[in-house]
C-alpha cells in the first residue's frame, strides 16, 4: 500500500497546502494509502534523510517528494484509476494553477503565521520560530498581527478571480474536480485548518460554496 508521509501539529491536524493536495489526489484516484503524520522535525527521518520537504510517498520501491513530481507519478503508473488531469491540456492547466495558488502563499503566511506556530506539536515549535523568524526578521506573533490585514486584503483580491471563474464553471478542472481544484483547495484549507480569526463566511459565495463541495466530496469521505 502507498504510504503518504504528511506534515501533522498536535492532535493530527493535516495542515500542509502541498500534503493536501497529495492527500486529495490519492482519494480522487481511489487507491488506498496509509497517512504516516510526520512533524517537522522528523521529515529527516524518512527515507535515510533523502528529502528536506514533505509530502513524500513510498510506493513498493519508489520513495519521492514534491506534489506535482508525485501527482505526474500517479497519473503515469495508476492509469486504470480515475485522472487527476484528464487531458494533457489538464496538465497545462495545472502548472498555470500551480503558480497561482502559490501566490496566495504569502498573503495566507502572513495571515497565520503565529497561528499556525500554536497548531504544531511541542517539537516542532522552536525549529519552526526559529527558521520562520530569521526569514520574517520579526516576532511571528508581531508578522500576523502588523500584516493581517493588508494579506487579507491581497488574498481575498488574489480570489476574486477565482470567484469570476466559478460563475462559469462548477470545479476549476471543469464538470467534475480535477487536480487544479486540488491544489487551490489545499492552499484555503491550510489557512483554515490555522487560522484562529479567518472564516469560511469571509469567502464569497462561489469560492465558498466550491470549497465546501470539494469538503463533501473528499474530505468528509476520507
Ligand atoms: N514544492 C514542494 C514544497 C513542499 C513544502 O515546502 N513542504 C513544506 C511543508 S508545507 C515542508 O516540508 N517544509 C519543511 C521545512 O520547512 O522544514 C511540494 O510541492 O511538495
Amino acid at each position: 500500500m502507498i504510504k503518504l508521509y504528511e506534515l501533522a501539529g498536535k492532535n493530527n491536524v493535516i495542515f500542509s497546502p502541498y500534503c493536501w493536495r497529495v492527500r486529495l489526489a490519492l482519494l480522487h484516484k481511489e487507491l488506498d494509502f496509509l497517512s504516516v503524520k510526520t512533524a517537522f522535525t522528523d521529515i529527516q527521518k524518512i527515507s535515510d534523510s533523502k528529502f528536506k520537504t514533505v509530502p513524500v510517498i513510498h510506493d513498493g520501491n519508489v520513495n519521492m517528494n514534491d506534489s506535482f513530481k508525485i501527482i505526474e507519478y500517479l497519473e503515469a503508473n495508476y492509469p486504470e484509476k480515475p485522472s487527476l488531469f484528464s487531458s494533457n491540456e489538464g496538465r497545462v492547466l495545472s502548472i498555470f494553477i500551480e503558480a497561482w495558488a502559490n501566490s496566495l502563499h504569502s498573503d495566507i503566511a502572513r495571515m497565520a503565521i503565529g497561528d499556525i506556530h500554536s497548531h504544531l506539536q511541542d517539537q516542532d515549535k522552536p525549529y519552526f520560530r526559529r527558521t520562520r523568524e530569521s526569514f520574517f526578521g520579526k516576532k511571528l506573533e508581531d508578522v500576523q498581527q502588523e500584516n493581517y490585514d493588508t494579506a487579507k486584503e491581497s488574498f481575498l483580491s488574489k480570489l476574486s478571480v477565482l470567484e469570476k471563474y466559478l460563475t462559469k464553471t462548477e470545479f476549476i478542472g471543469g464538470a467534475s474536480p480535477l487536480y487544479p481544484d486540488f491544489i487551490v483547495f489545499g492552499s484555503l484549507q491550510w489557512l483554515f485548518t490555522t487560522s484562529h480569526t479567518f472564516e469560511i463566511n469571509e469567502l464569497s459565495s462561489n469560492c465558498k460554496n466550491w470549497f465546501l463541495k470539494i469538503s463533501q466530496i473528499y474530505v468528509i469521505q476520507g
